[in-house]
């Protein structure tokens, strides 16, 4: 009982935070993974990034990036499903970064460096993220729930 009231204050509060013709449907709310406690009078707020976003009707973003170093990366291994935002950091000519599962396949070039954004809609999978010069060695993934 007292997390539920704990959660509604904390909901009435980022609606006040986001502008108030912000429209958060219930179905929103109802999928925000947000935690909050309640410490010396104050609430502290516990939430992903990616459901204070989703809050402030805000596409969440994903970082990725693929380096010379062979590294090959994603800023979170785990989300919910819904859209997002997918803004990859190439900075080699000798690898890509690309991402595949349930309905997205999006790559950078192999040759091509730079700044690539990509707003997709992720379902429940586990998305492979690799480079396609190096793709048992260069890879990791990221699991949509
Ligand atoms: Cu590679």
């Amino acid at each position: 009982m007292g997390s539920l009231v704990a959660v509604l204050v904390l909901f009435v509060g980022a609606m006040a935070m986001a502008n108030a013709n912000a429209h958060i449907s219930r179905h929103r709310m109802g999928e925000m993974p947000t935690v909050a406690s309640h410490e010396h009078g104050h609430f502290r707020v516990l939430a992903t990034d990616v459901a204070v976003d989703r809050m402030r009707g805000r596409l969440p973003t994903l970082k990725g990036k693929v380096t010379d170093g062979l590294a090959i990366t994603i800023s979170q291994d785990a989300v919910p499903a819904g859209r997002y935002r997918i803004v990859v950091d190439d900075q080699t000519a000798n690898h890509n970064w690309h991402i595949r599962g349930r309905g997205v396949d999006q790559s950078t070039s192999v040759t091509g460096t730079g700044r690539t954004v990509w707003r997709v809609r992720l379902r429940v999978d586990t998305y492979s993220i690799h480079c396609d010069v190096h793709p048992q060695t260069m890879r990791t993934s990221l699991t949509v729930t």
